[in-house]
């Protein structure tokens, strides 16, 4: 993917040459805002979007589920720029979302993975994330593609603005380009993740937090456990844990907290005491070299330092690990969950 990509991103700040996208360059530079729309685990991916873009490019970003966006009367039209994001390109909420909006003037940019695909055909350009094909109907390898593609558009967006110094623009994509190595080391995380998940297969209940970047992770690793676990799970922003759902933590709760090194680091390490305070089950991912957080969690998850921008591409994984061996241990087909559809078309 990122082979693919990196070779149409000019590194100098310049041309927008990605997948057609070189027409739109103008009106996606004067966008006043851009809204995303998806569904499912692509929605959590425009949540990661909307913080790198507006970090990136300081545009507003919007991210709107579709199912919703779809039957209100949404405010949108000529200027509006749309990015829809679908690893399969059918999802019915998603295209008839588009359909509407792209009457009504908005410009659409699709990040899909199967080429050809309705969205994709749908969209005035966009890039495709040739993830390969997803086997299992819960979407992994195409959220975490997905993550990745639109990192290198909010750089390309934010180069061509010019509201991203050349430095952070060339640190970023070597930390992109780093990202393959890491997810590799991560991968290897599989063996320790199973045995976390034979320890809290029977929990009732899981809560997944995360701050910054990393909430949106919080929500697909909650997301991945309900889908193919069957495991009620909530995910929550850290620091809105206090605003209600504090009130489910004891000694019988899995919380999973995303701490990685970041920007709201100290602030993570607050939470983590507040959950032991109350005696909730610490299942902690962590940066390699963290000393502060392993002496306070039940279970520690080491993964590769990263730029917090591209963290979630790192940090997720071992979330995803971790449903997929609870769903497993539980004697469950995860490629095929109850109730669930690879496209959801209706
Ligand atoms: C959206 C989605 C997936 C989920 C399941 C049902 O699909 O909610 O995230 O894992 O497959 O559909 P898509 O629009 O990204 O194809």
């Amino acid at each position: 993917i990122f082979d693919s990509l990196r070779g149409r991103l000019d590194a100098k700040h310049g041309t927008l040459t990605m997948g057609g996208m070189r027409e739109y360059a103008e009106a996606l530079i004067n966008a006043k805002r851009i809204v995303i729309v998806a569904c499912g685990t692509s929605w959590h991916a425009g949540l990661v979007a909307e913080y790198m873009i507006e970090e990136l490019c300081r545009i507003p970003v919007e991210v709107e589920y579709a199912s919703e966006f779809r039957y209100r009367n949404p405010v949108i039209g000529v200027g509006d720029v749309i990015i829809a994001i679908s690893q399969s390109g059918e999802t019915a909420d998603t295209l008839v979302a588009l359909e509407s909006a792209k009457e009504k003037g908005a410009i659409i940019l699709g990040v899909c993975n199967v080429v050809g695909s309705s969205i994709a055909r749908m969209s005035h350009a966009g890039a495709y994330t040739h993830a390969g094909p997803e086997i299992g109907v819960a979407s992994t390898k195409a959220f975490t593609a997905q993550l990745a593609v639109l990192c290198l558009m909010g750089l390309k967006l934010a180069a061509d603005k010019g509201t991203i110094s050349s430095q952070r623009f060339q640190h970023l994509l070597d930390e992109l380009d780093q990202i393959p190595d890491k997810v590799a080391t991560a991968l290897k995380l599989d063996d320790q993740v199973k045995q976390i998940a034979d320890k809290y297969k029977d929990a009732r209940d899981f809560l997944y937090l995360g701050r910054g970047y990393n909430f949106p992770v919080a929500l697909e690793g909650a997301l991945k456990l309900k889908e193919i676990s069957y495991i009620h799970a909530e995910g929550y922003p850290a620091a809105e844990m206090k605003h209600g759902p504090i009130a489910l933590v004891d000694e019988s709760l899995p919380v999973v907290i995303v701490a990685t090194k970041d920007s709201y680091y100290e602030k993570i390490v607050s939470n983590i005491q507040e959950i032991k305070a109350r005696k909730g089950k610490v299942i902690a991912v962590v940066t390699e070299g963290d000393t502060t957080i392993p002496p306070m969690a039940d279970d520690v998850i080491v993964v590769p330092a990263a730029d917090e921008l591209v963290a979630p591409i790192i940090s997720v994984i071992p979330l995803q690990l971790l449903a997929y061996h609870i769903g497993v241990l539980k004697g469950l087909d995860v490629d095929k969950p109850r109730n669930l559809a690879k496209s959801v078309t209706v």
